[in-house]
């Protein structure tokens, strides 16, 4: 088999001494934690649209990524070329998953069955390539926001007819994600949400926006794929307001449709900071609704208010991503997906690989850091005792609804003051966390 990478072999695990930059100082797959190996815990993934569609463009400038593989192609023949480029690096770095849109595997065809043909084309390859290297689909998705007819939006368009072509793609996406075994499907509401109110009729669009999100489930149900739904929360870009703006939107959109118990949510650190809250916040307002499903792991810069999709090398925030996700029981169907790209100034196709190897390894970070501040019990102990007044006399009565605001006024008349309102420690539980990193 031809190498893109010749100069590079499988990444391995060479310990926090290693100098090597093409080595895993802390993601050692088969080191145990928390009774789970670390591999089994994370479930890294890789996606195909920033690793191989990623240009290096921006609106100010020209693509400057060199892909020598990329050469003289286009179509696809581009389009065939890059899966065994994609499966070599995925391979080296160990990454046991991968996620793609149709669109990004497959070029747009003339029409939807000229689409769907070079779709099948792609599909035929990936599976090869999985069968060859054992790489198994995270998850699968359908581009609904490059074409210029989803300019209003896919399931929420105006349009009908949009309505109509989306539906059909989500059909064809959700067929071979389920040929190529997929272990989800996601939704991201690339343009489902407005620009500006004054064209907008927000109740009719939230409607259809539900109706398609339940014919996915039915036909999903029809064609017997198994795989977890995700609906991936964004507040805003590529439109003003994203209908699925964040964990907390998305949950009630889903109750208020009777979509609750298909869907989980895929989280993302860099659309948490957009939607003005942290990755943890997002992750416990999932895992309190029992749908915390998967992670987009990557990260914003704070100076920059856009989404840039960067790497995340912070050990600090991934540490407090794995204690919830440790909390709410791990990741199942989910996994650590890097939907994160190389800067437009990282040209060198190597670059694909320190940018992978940082993040894995900030994670693995992350997850061991969590597992030793649980092991230590000192915060869990503190919140425990915390909430301690829940747990006997009164804060007992309470939970177990015998009270009511009558008792209630009767025991705060007779008690005079609350007595039991301690310290909530910021800083000692900071000093506390900050031991671990
Ligand atoms: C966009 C984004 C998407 C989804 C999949 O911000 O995160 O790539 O993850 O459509
Ligand atoms: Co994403």
């Amino acid at each position: 088999m031809s190498s893109h990478f010749p100069s590079i072999s499988r990444i391995a695990y060479e310990g926090p001494k290693s100098k090597n930059p093409l080595a895993f100082k802390h993601y050692n797959p088969d080191e145990v934690v928390e009774g789970k190996t670390m591999r089994d815990h994370l479930r890294f993934s890789i996606v195909y649209w920033h690793t191989m569609c990623g240009q290096g463009g921006d609106m100010f400038g020209a693509p400057t990524a060199i892909r020598p593989w990329d050469a003289g192609k286009s179509g696809i023949e581009l389009a065939k070329a890059r899966v065994p480029v994609f499966f070599e690096i995925a391979e080296k770095l160990g990454m046991p998953y991968y996620a793609f849109h149709d669109r990004d595997v497959a070029p747009h065809g003339q029409t939807l069955r000229e689409s769907n043909e070079y779709l099948d084309t792609i599909v035929a390859l990936l599976k090869e390539q999985q069968q060859r290297t054992g790489i198994k689909l995270l998850w699968g998705t359908a581009q609904l926001f490059v074409h210029p007819r989803f300019m209003h939006g896919a399931a929420t368009s105006p349009s009908s007819e949009v309505f109509a072509f989306s539906a059909a793609q989500v059909k064809k996406a959700l067929e071979v994600t389920h040929e190529l075994g997929g272990e989800g499907y996601t939704f991201w509401g690339g343009r489902e949400g407005y620009m500006t109110l004054w064209n907008t009729d927000m109740k009719r669009e939230l409607d259809h926006l539900a109706k398609f999100l339940h014919m996915a489930v039915d036909y999903a149900k029809q064609i017997g794929f198994k795989g977890q739904f995700y609906i991936e929360p964004k507040p805003k870009e590529p439109t003003k307001h994203q209908y699925d703006s964040d964990a907390a939107a998305c949950l009630n959109f889903l109750r208020e449709y009777d979509l609750l118990p298909y869907f989980k949510l895929n989280l993302e650190t860099n659309h948490a900071t957009l939607a003005g809250h942290s990755m943890q916040h997002e992750m416990e307002v999932a895992g309190a609704a029992g749908a915390l499903g998967s992670l987009d792991a990557n990260t914003g810069d704070l100076l920059l208010g856009w989404d840039t999709d960067q790497f995340l090398t912070d050990a600090s925030t991934a540490t407090q991503m794995m204690l919830t996700t440790l909390k709410y029981g791990g990741l199942t169907t989910g996994g650590v997906n890097f939907d994160a790209k190389v800067r437009r100034e990282s040209v060198d196709p190597e670059d694909l690989f320190y940018s992978h190897i940082g993040g894995m390894d900030t994670f693995a970070r992350g997850l061991k850091n969590a597992a030793a501040i649980r092991a230590d019990g000192r915060l869990g102990d503190f919140v425990k005792q915390r909430y301690s007044t829940w747990d006997t006399g009164l804060g007992a009565s309470i939970e177990a609804g015998k009270e009511s605001f009558s008792s209630l006024e009767a025991f705060a008349l007779e008690k005079g003051e609350a007595t039991q309102v301690p310290s909530g420690r910021q800083e000692f539980l900071e000093n506390l966390v900050n031991e671990f990193i």
